[in-house]
């Protein structure tokens, strides 16, 4: 029952059926299915499959976007589900945005929505954020972490200049740096002076916890 409502969701994105995406979504809630693992399985699955077509050709722009568009959907009704609004002593705060030149949201929002449901403060600045962006947002937020999300190797880059903006700010020492995003690896993290790297929203978390608090 679960696997098949997993599948109709992957299905709705590759098809870029938004509509049906997003009655996929509130079904599954209604099922009360665990909105995280409907994304996991579901439409992260559907939006790599996507990613594939479109690698091999067979999918063009117009199927990325309306399958990034259905994926979008069904994100904003299941997300809510996942941040359940107890109050809770804020864990640490984190400026978390996609780097300048790079449109992509979808994961970068993932991993804010992690943060958040497991006790973080995120000010989530958006994509195609310039480092003075990012700079003027740790300031004025008092940030102890920051996220710089890359899906283009071309973008990636820009995690590097992002670092080395922070350092001429002289707020290398207030920040831990996490970067993230699918080009993006562990050692290229440790190359640029990153803190740390996660492949995915859930090591985000467990990064962002060890990064607050190394000794627990
Ligand atoms: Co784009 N795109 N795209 N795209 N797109 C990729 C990334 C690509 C791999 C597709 C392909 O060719 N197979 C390819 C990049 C190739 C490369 O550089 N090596 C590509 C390309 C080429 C492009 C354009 C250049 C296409 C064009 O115009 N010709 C263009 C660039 C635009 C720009 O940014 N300037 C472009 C545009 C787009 C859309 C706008 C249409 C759309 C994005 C819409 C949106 O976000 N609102 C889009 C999409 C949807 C994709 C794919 C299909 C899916 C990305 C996605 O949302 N994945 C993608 C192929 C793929 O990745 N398989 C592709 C789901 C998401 C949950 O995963 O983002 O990886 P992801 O995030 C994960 C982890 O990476 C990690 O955790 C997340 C959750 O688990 N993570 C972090 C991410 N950020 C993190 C930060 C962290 C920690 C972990 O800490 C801070």
């Amino acid at each position: 029952m679960s696997t098949e409502m997993y599948d109709q969701l992957a299905q709705a994105v590759i098809d870029g059926e938004a509509k049906e995406a997003g009655e996929l979504a509130r079904q599954a809630l209604d099922q009360n299915l665990d909105p995280l693992i409907c994304i996991n399985e579901g439409l992260t699955k559907g939006i790599e499959r996507v990613g594939e077509l479109f690698a091999s050709g067979e999918y063009f722009l117009p199927e990325l976007i309306l399958g990034a568009d259905a994926m979008k959907v069904a994100l904003d009704i299941l997300e809510p589900a996942m941040v359940d609004d107890q109050a809770r002593e804020v864990v640490g705060r984190v400026v978390m945005g996609t780097v300048e030149g790079d449109m992509h949201e979808i994961g970068k929002t993932l991993v804010s929505t992690m943060l958040t449901a497991n006790g973080f403060k995120v000010f989530d600045i958006g994509v195609d954020q310039s480092t003075e962006k990012f700079i003027d947002a740790i300031k004025e937020n008092d940030a102890e972490i920051v996220g710089a999300s890359a899906l283009l190797t071309t973008t990636m880059l820009q995690q590097r200049t992002l670092i080395e903006a922070i350092e001429e700010a002289g707020l290398r020492d207030q920040v831990k740096i996490i970067i993230g995003g699918a080009p993006v690896t562990e050692s290229f993290a440790a190359e640029i002076g990153a803190d740390g790297y996660a492949e995915d929203a859930i090591s985000a978390v467990d990064l962002a916890f060890r990064l607050i608090d190394p000794a627990a």
